[in-house]
């Protein structure tokens, strides 16, 4: 329905009219307006924003990369309730570890395929450190210098310079200058500091996250942002979440995307804690678009949420749908993806995007085109 009509509805609650009326006027709501899009906005409203918003900044497109991804180790010193990848080395023979030479193999893998990105994330493992990987940035940057790397959460990061003893400003020019072109958005997971205490009470904080990704953007580096949403916190939560991102954005223009993540909860400690259904997901798509009025792009991880809600989501506030990821990833495998073969050819991917009634676009890592299809 179009937003002007549906504004002009005798029924809607006023408040909800008058975010409406902001959104129209691409206004900035408030905090508290956040919670009650998701308190009071049904599917259709929040749709019908979230659209127009989307529409507004990217009018039909569909974003695509193509990328893979290499996962050094599941070995990991910090133990996450959500996660079902990580090992600890304790129980070693269930997890891995990637020499220098098989990392630098899987990207040889790839030597004349037409990829425009390697996505490197992993545990944190205690040896591999800040130096194993800085040769190992080299060696992909000597092998083939137009791949971006896009690697390390700010989790890796904080515990590498940790080990390093080096400050975040030091570690993140080491690595930047190694190779390092960009980072993830993973390890936010969500910023409310009681939550987070009972989820992943050991790994790095907040204020942590916030300033890798501070000092990442000082670097010029684009990079991008995650929330774990749909297990314990509530909507006030996934708001302060997107408000601390929307005031660093502010401040620096560093953020490409945002990435709302579902909590899925298959073999892990939070495994009794339910799953939120489709609805919860593409409200959460919606009104994070409408809330990060200074982000370009909203991100739907398809291999986390299934190629039919990834379809969906485009008409709730998504224009990126990642990449045509050809390797197994892992971390979502394990936790019960909807996906269990995150696999699809680019063919594929433009399909799913066209019957969506949306232009495929591929892009590279910093939303520069690289093709267009169904024009
Ligand atoms: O931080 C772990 C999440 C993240 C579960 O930047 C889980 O382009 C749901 O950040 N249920 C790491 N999620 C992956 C990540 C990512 C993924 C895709 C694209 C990009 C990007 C970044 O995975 C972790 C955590 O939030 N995660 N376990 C789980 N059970
Ligand atoms: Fe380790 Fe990441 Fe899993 Fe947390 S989510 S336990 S930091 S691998």
């Amino acid at each position: 329905m179009n937003l002007n009509t549906l504004l002009e509805d005798t029924n809607l609650d006023n408040s909800l009219r008058s975010i409406g009326q902001k959104v129209l006027k691409a206004e900035r709501i408030t905090f508290d307006e956040g919670v009650q899009l998701f308190e009071k906005g049904d599917l259709g409203f929040l749709g019908a924003l979230a659209n127009h918003v989307r529409e507004r900044k990217n009018g039909n497109q569909t974003f695509f990369n193509r990328n893979f991804h290499i996962e050094p180790t599941n070995i990991c010193v910090f133990s996450c309730k959500f996660c079902s990848y990580s090992r600890t080395l304790k129980n070693r023979e269930e997890g891995w570890e990637l020499s220098a030479e098989q990392i630098l193999q899987k990207v040889k893998d790839y030597d004349g395929k037409p990829v425009t990105e390697v996505h490197i994330v992993g545990g944190v493992h205690p040896k591999m450190d800040m130096y194993y990987f800085i040769d190992i940035l080299k060696q992909i940057k000597a092998h083939r210098p137009d791949l971006h790397i896009k690697g390390f959460t700010a989790v890796e990061l904080d515990y590498m310079f940790r080990k390093a003893k080096v400050s975040t400003e030091e570690g993140m020019k080491l690595m930047h200058e190694a190779g390092l072109d960009s980072l993830p958005g993973g390890g936010a997971e969500i910023f409310d500091e009681d939550i987070r205490n009972i989820i992943c009470a050991d790994k790095c904080s907040s204020d942590v996250w916030l300033k890798i990704h501070e000092t990442a953007h000082n670097l010029g580096m684009h990079i991008n942002a995650t929330m774990l949403y749909g297990h314990i916190e509530n909507y006030t939560h996934r708001i302060d979440h997107m408000e601390r991102l929307r005031q660093l954005q502010d401040k620096t223009k560093g953020f490409n995307t945002f990435i709302p993540l579902k909590f899925r909860n298959g073999d892990n400690e939070m495994s009794s804690t339910p799953e939120v259904t489709v609805i919860e997901d593409l409200k959460t798509y919606a009104v994070s678009r409408i809330y990060l009025d200074n982000f370009n792009h909203v991100k739907a991880y398809w291999p986390m949420i299934g190629r039919s809600t990834a379809q969906l989501s485009q008409a709730f506030g998504v224009d990126d749908l990642d990449g045509t990821i050809d390797d197994t990833t892992k971390i979502y495998s394990m936790a019960g993806a909807e996906d269990q073969n995150p696999a699809l050819t680019t063919e594929q991917l433009v399909t799913l995007i066209k019957e969506s009634g949306r232009q495929a676009v591929e892009r590279d890592t910093l939303y520069n085109v690289v093709s267009l299809f169904n024009e």
